[in-house]
């Protein structure tokens, strides 16, 4: 397969000015008329070469003549015209086949043929499945959309832009008209057309524009999007008030659907959300998804300026909006609930995420140098490693500075294409800064290693910190340069108070917190003035996405744990603490790490020093996967049960009546209010239930089933259901048996059944998952539904998948080939969980092996999974 590579970029050398597209709306056979204004760029001398593809082609004319076959030529995926000159109008008309798209890419249909709706999925290179067009993002057009269809059949018309009319045509079909003042690429081009319910909301921005806001769903689901209305409202207001960012069109459309490859898509004026993103209620919805709701729906807003208004050059500059957006939605959520519990989910996540892969075959820098399927490189590294190099730069220069640097970034950028280098550019000239250096951290791959030493001398009262980096090779033969390393740091006495930090030859006032620049190899910062052999607190609140490696004692990291008042980095103390338990207990070697930990938490869990919240997450150990990070001979069963001792040595230390004491304080007082506290009780709740399932499995199932039964909303029956499930208690099956009829109806609340089974741990998983596959109920048609079972099982259960006998692998080779043939995007994305397998330990990993090579000679496969395949096995 052809490589596409970011040096060969070339400007296009044709524009489409504006374009008119009609729609003949039909669920098995829709058509497009298509009138391209096109502009020749002088600078290029070349014809007319249009993408297209799966496009039945039934008429073609230019400047309002039909062209003979000779005059143009079509190869299934480019169209090449004659004759086009500059001012030239190309108008041509195709066939689609909406309920024949299974690929859910391009116009497709959503839900049954007799109920569901025609929607569009764009992005990236959707719009080629529609009609002929130079489908790249650095082609920007001003849109008019006519959508024509039955009405009763399709009351509800819906395109990007503002309304522009609508009305009665004969045979009782209608018409609606939607205009983009905004010129905007193909890929926020969407269209909704079918039978939906809205709630509407108004809303005047922050300069003046009045604003009808409009949720779409099927009526079974129009009450489940009242959360996300609020959360819409609150995302607004706050990019008015943090960047200054207004909405810019009259109508803002929002519209829910169970059938999408991911979870939301930002078309202008249209956002198309995965239910599982939009729609929200307390019976169906635990508080980890409500906080997703909210999360997305102020990323897909938060588009309209990060990626709408101003647009990528070419997608390989895809991180220019994804990270910068994803480090926006960042920026809100802490705002909006605990700013360090946010964190703390950020950094798990991209230590669970992007971490392995760009530890293996799958690395690639944020700014990719090239790629066969782009659809690939939406992937960990590009959306939160990308918000990660956002959050150092604005760390950099500050919060004023930032905010000065986005205004520069938008103003000189709205309505253009841009790359990396405009946006550091921006935000360096704002600033009176050079921030090129951190053009390095967009162009190479690996998780860079920082080291931290610190020598005290009692004599001259000077603590000297050594920082040392280094990135490991990664796949890519890309040249390793020193990165500018921003480290956010402190010193604790040995009391555990911070430190007034002198640094060496600087006068000015004394602070308790700074951040200093790493930006070579390595470097000594001298602190003086030090009365006695400090405690450094490094990378706080996760400063650079890079690994740290210090050589603290299990006490000094008992010390942070417990007097760190950055709660990111006490949580952080706990983890590192934790993984060193993890190691000895692994190991049988010594023990002092396993006692400092469970110690310091003992003294935690008996006061009331931390949040609830924050508590439970320092109950926690780092997950199967971050541990497996540490090893090379992975053996995932072998993690789990290390893991499990972890945590009962920790029940232990609690004690069993302490445990039960504090759950049945918690539950006393559990309820479905969704404020902070009450979100962080039911946190603690559940860690608390999970502790004592591992010390008294009997005591705990009892409780569990009285929790399922009882609880007064999701979050504490799916926690109940999980215990019941994981511990493998006597009353997990009449649990699972009440769930799948309570919410026979409801497919969000299914995908929880499957995931939760799915993630039974070790070798009984993969009979589970076989028989799970046989319910009524599962479809591998479905994005949502593969996600819960095939995806909860081969990303979310190292052990039930990486079983020794090999038969995970096998399973997902096969269901890879299936679901290849209906839904690439999909198979592509699931065949990642292959990433790593170089580092099992040598049965599983020949096992594995063998599954993929026998994956890779499979005839047919998609480009899409072809790719991942490929760069797996190197
Ligand atoms: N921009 C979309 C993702 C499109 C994925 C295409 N395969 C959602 C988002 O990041 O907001
Ligand atoms: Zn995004």
């Amino acid at each position: 397969p052809s490589l596409i590579r970011l040096r060969d970029y070339r400007a296009p050398a044709w524009r489409v000015e504006a374009v008119e597209l009609d729609f003949d709306l039909g669920i098995d056979a829709s058509e497009v008329l298509a009138r391209l204004h096109l502009r020749r760029n002088p600078a290029q001398d070349a014809p007319l070469r249009l993408d297209g593809e799966n496009l039945q082609l039934l008429a073609i004319a230019l400047d309002g003549r039909t062209l003979s076959a000779d005059e143009y030529r079509y190869d299934d995926s480019v169209l090449v015209v004659d004759g086009t000159r500059d001012g030239s109008v190309l108008e041509t008309r195709v066939r689609l086949r909406p309920a024949a798209n299974t690929a859910l890419e391009g116009l497709y249909l959503s839900g049954p043929r007799e109920t569901g709706f025609l929607l569009t999925q764009c992005e990236a290179e959707g719009f080629r499945h529609i009609t002929f067009f130079p489908d790249r993002p650095d082609v920007l057009s001003r849109y008019t959309v006519t959508l024509r269809a039955d009405r009763a059949r399709f009351p509800v018309l819906l395109a990007g832009g503002n309304p522009d009319g609508a009305g009665e045509l004969e045979g009782g079909r209608h018409w609606a008209r939607f205009v983009d003042p905004h010129p905007k690429p193909s890929y926020l081009f969407a269209l909704v057309a079918g039978h939906l319910e809205v709630i509407e909301r108004g809303y005047v921005t922050a300069d003046g524009r009045a604003v009808q806001l409009k949720i779409w769903a099927e009526a079974d689901a129009i009450e489940r999007c009242h959360y996300a209305m609020d959360a819409l409202e609150r995302a607004m207001r706050w990019d008015e008030q943090t960047y200054g960012r207004n909405y810019d069109l009259d109508v803002f459309h929002v519209v829910a659907t169970h059938d999408f490859n991911m979870g939301a898509m930002e078309n202008k004026g249209l956002n198309i959300f995965n239910a599982k993103c939009l729609l929200a209620e307390p019976d169906s919805t635990t508080d980890e998804e409500y906080r997703h709701v909210e999360a997305v729906v102020a990323h897909e807003y938060f588009h309209n300026w990060s990626g709408n208004r101003v647009t990528c050059r070419d997608w390989f500059q895809l991180s220019l909006k994804e990270g910068l957006t994803v480090f926006r939605e960042q920026s809100f959520s802490a705002d909006m609930n605990s700013a360090p519990l946010k964190r703390i989910d950020d950094v798990a996540l991209l230590r669970r995420a992007q971490f392995p892969e760009d530890a293996g075959p799958l690395a690639h820098p944020v700014r990719p140098a090239q790629y066969s399927e782009i659809n690939n490189f939406y992937t960990a590294t590009v959306y939160e490693k990308g918000a990660e190099l956002v959050r150092m730069l604005a760390g950099t220069l500050g919060r004023d500075g930032f905010r000065r640097g986005m205004d520069r970034y938008f103003e000189r950028n709205d309505g253009h294409a841009a790359t990396l280098e405009d946006f550091l550019a921006a935000l360096g000239e704002a600033n009176g800064t050079d921030l090129t250096p951190y053009l390095a951290w967009y162009a190479q791959a690996g998780t860079p290693r920082l080291k931290a030493h610190g020598h005290y001398d009692a004599a001259a009262q000077t603590y000297t910190l050594t920082l040392a980096q280094q990135t490991p090779a990664g796949h890519g033969a890309e040249p390793r340069a020193p990165l500018p390393i921003p480290v956010k740091l402190a010193l604790f006495s040995p009391h555990g108070d911070m430190l007034p930090l002198h640094m060496d030859g600087q006068t000015s006032k004394p602070a308790i917190e700074l951040v200093v620049v790493l930006d070579r190899a390595e470097r000594n910062f001298v602190f003086t003035d030090v009365a006695a052999a400090p405690v450094p607190s490094l990378l706080r609140g996760f400063s650079a996405p890079v690994i740290l490696a210090c050589d603290y004692t299990p006490d000094e990291l008992a010390l942070l744990l417990a007097h760190d008042v950055d709660g990111f980095n006490r949580w952080e103390a706990s983890q590192q603490l934790a993984a060193r338990a993890y190691e000895e207990l692994r190991d049988g070697t010594a023990s002092a790490a396993l006692h400092a930990w469970c110690d310091a938490l003992a003294r935690l869990f008996d006061s009331a020093a931390v949040d609830d919240a924050l508590l439970a997450d320092l109950l926690t150990p780092p997950g199967e996967i971050e541990l497996a990070e540490r090893e090379t001979a992975i053996d995932p069963q072998r993690i789990l049960q290390s893991r499990q001792a972890l945590q009962r040595q920790l029940a232990e230390r609690l004690g069993a009546e302490n445990l039960q004491r504090r759950y049945l304080a918690l539950l006393a007082q559990t309820g479905i209010e969704l404020d902070a506290a009450s979100q962080a009780r039911r946190r603690l709740q559940r860690r608390v239930l999970e502790l004592l399932a591992l010390l008294d499995p009997v005591g705990a199932g009892a409780l569990a089933a009285t929790q399922y039964r009882d609880a007064p909303g999701m979050t504490d029956r799916l926690a109940a259901l999980s215990v019941l499930v994981r511990s493998g208690a006597a009353q997990a099956a009449a649990a699972l048996r009440d769930y799948r009829e309570r919410y026979a109806g409801n497919a969000l609340a299914l995908d929880k059944w499957f995931a939760v089974q799915a993630q039974l741990p070790g070798e009984p998983a993969l009979d589970r998952v076989r028989q799970l596959e046989r319910d009524d109920a599962f479809t591998l048609k479905n994005p949502n539904r593969v996600q819960s079972l095939l995806g909860a099982f081969v990303r979310s259960n190292p052990s039930g998948f990486h079983r020794a006998d090999g038969a995970g692998y096998r399973l997902l080779a096969e269901r890879l080939v299936a679901l290849d043939a209906l839904n690439p995007q999909v198979a592509a994305r699931l065949a990642t969980a292959f990433n790593g397998w170089q580092r099992l330990e040598p049965r599983r990993r020949e096992a594995a092996q063998a599954a993929i090579v026998e994956l890779a000679r499979q005839p047919g496969l998609s480009r899409n999974l072809g790719e991942i395949i490929d760069s797996v096995l190197n």
